[in-house]
């Protein structure tokens, strides 16, 4: 493991920042000389190569000590592209708009949400998975043995923060401001959530799941989860929830999950379990930590922004509210013709978007996309729209999704204290220059 130690970009940020002289010698193997340009070669010269995932023509001139700005960049994740990062322990980090273009999201853009420190050194080829509590034959399977058990399918599958839009709460709702880009659609493959469980037994009075994984608590106490949540046993036995072992053709990314993770699509991404270790089946709701209280629950009735709500008026989020995201053009892009292609993706939890609304006149008017058929249940889908400018000036572009249920998005944040479920239209601006 010690060479993938090396390729830690945030402890290489540390080390930078306490002794940079030493930091030169441990991760690049270069020696300070007096003129301070110490020579990079061989091991030190690749690795940092490696990081920067490029040579460096003029690496005989870096100073010593001197850490390249593109490491220093604390926006960076290993194997991520272009996330803004929120918040750095736990990591939380979300995808610009822009980034979300793809129709799959690769994994590089699949944005971060983590609770807890995620578990280190994992080993897939001993990684085991437990399904017991109510069931008729308690499980512990590798993944080796999941793959020969079950059929392995692979689906594009859509997961959304249920926080993604609290940065627009006003009053303000305490937790990551996320914007727009805690969600994604990438492929994965794995076997059928129900297919184990029937394979399980689950007995008759079951009536809600309970997931575990294997990261820990930010206090790192022994045995402490930092999030176990579950689900009515009704949807775990639906079609489309996968426990999945690969994201886009390749073992998931560790920030989303490697080696297992539950992929639950259409309802608060919090359903989807990572670093997958156990799930049990109950006869009572479950109460594990971030499924009580006021976490991932909203008032049972509307409020007012600012409203107090009793505790006991909050109930547990179910599916996602549908929702678009306009991924082209770019929040802010000039144009230098008329001619404007607007894209991008629309979900709705649990059913299909029937349609899909453009406006470029502060939503007067507003114009047909053309909406794709998701590729399969549980996926995102794509909508596109030529739209002209009529003259050079400022626009704005407006996107507003329709599910099949007549389900519209609104105009006004429907507010709750938690900051969940904003589902507002869209805006991107746009010059026409
Ligand atoms: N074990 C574990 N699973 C987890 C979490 C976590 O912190 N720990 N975060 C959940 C939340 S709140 C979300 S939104 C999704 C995010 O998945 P991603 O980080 O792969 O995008 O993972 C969920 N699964
Ligand atoms: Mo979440």
């Amino acid at each position: 493991m010690s060479d993938d130690k090396k390729l830690d970009s945030k402890e290489i940020l540390e080390m930078y920042e306490k002794d940079p002289v030493e930091a030169d010698r441990v991760y690049l193997g270069r020696v300070a000389h007096k003129d301070r340009r110490g020579f990079l070669k061989g091991a030190g010269l690749a690795t940092l190569g490696g990081l920067l995932g490029a040579s460096i023509p003029f690496h005989r001139n870096l100073p010593s000590g001197l850490i390249p700005v593109a490491l220093a960049d604390n926006h960076m994740i290993a194997g991520k592209d272009g996330l803004t990062m929120l918040n750095d322990r736990p990591l939380n980090a979300e995808t610009p708009p822009h980034l979300l273009d793809d129709a799959i999201t690769p994994t590089a853009r699949h944005f971060i949400r983590n609770n807890g420190i995620p578990p280190e050194d994992v080993d897939a080829a001993s990684w085991t998975l437990t399904v017991d509590g109510l069931v008729d034959n308690p499980m512990t399977m590798t993944i080796a043995d999941l793959k020969s058990k079950f059929e392995v399918v692979t689906m594009a599958l859509t997961i959304e923060c249920g926080g993604n839009g609290r940065a627009f709460f006003n009053p303000p709702a305490k937790g990551n401001q996320w914007t727009y880009g805690a969600v994604a659609c990438s492929n994965w493959t794995g076997v059928r959530l129900k297919d184990v469980l029937e394979a399980a037994g689950v007995k008759d009075n079951v009536v809600y799941t309970a997931h575990v994984g294997a990261d820990d608590h930010l206090s790192m106490k022994e045995g402490k989860l930092p999030i176990s949540r579950g689900m009515p046993i009704e949807k775990a036995m639906t079609d489309n929830i996968l426990i999945a072992f690969e994201q886009n053709g390749a073992p998931l990314h560790p920030h989303n999950g490697a080696p297992l993770r539950l992929v639950v699509p259409g309802w608060p991404g919090s359903c989807s379990q990572k670093w997958l270790t156990r799930i049990y089946l109950r006869d009572v709701v479950h109460d594990g930590p971030k499924m009580t209280g006021t976490a991932y629950r909203v008032p049972n009735r509307p409020v007012s922004p600012g409203e107090k709500v009793d505790k006991k008026d909050f109930e547990i989020i179910e599916r996602m509210p549908v929702k678009s995201l306009i991924t082209a053009p770019a929040n802010g892009a000039a144009v230098s013709g008329g001619d404007v292609e607007v894209r991008g993706h629309a979900w709705s939890g649990d059913r299909n978007i029937s349609e899909v609304h453009v406006s470029m006149d502060f939503g007067v008017t507003w114009m047909k996309a053309k909406v794709d058929a998701p590729v399969n249940s549980g996926a995102w889908q794509n909508f596109s729209l030529n739209v002209k400018l009529p003259e050079k000036g400022y626009y704005e572009i407006w996107a507003k999704a329709i599910d099949d249920a007549g389900e519209a998005q609104p105009h006004a944040i429907n507010w709750n204290p938690k900051g969940y479920l904003n589902n507002t239209m869209h805006r991107v601006a746009v010059r026409y220059v």
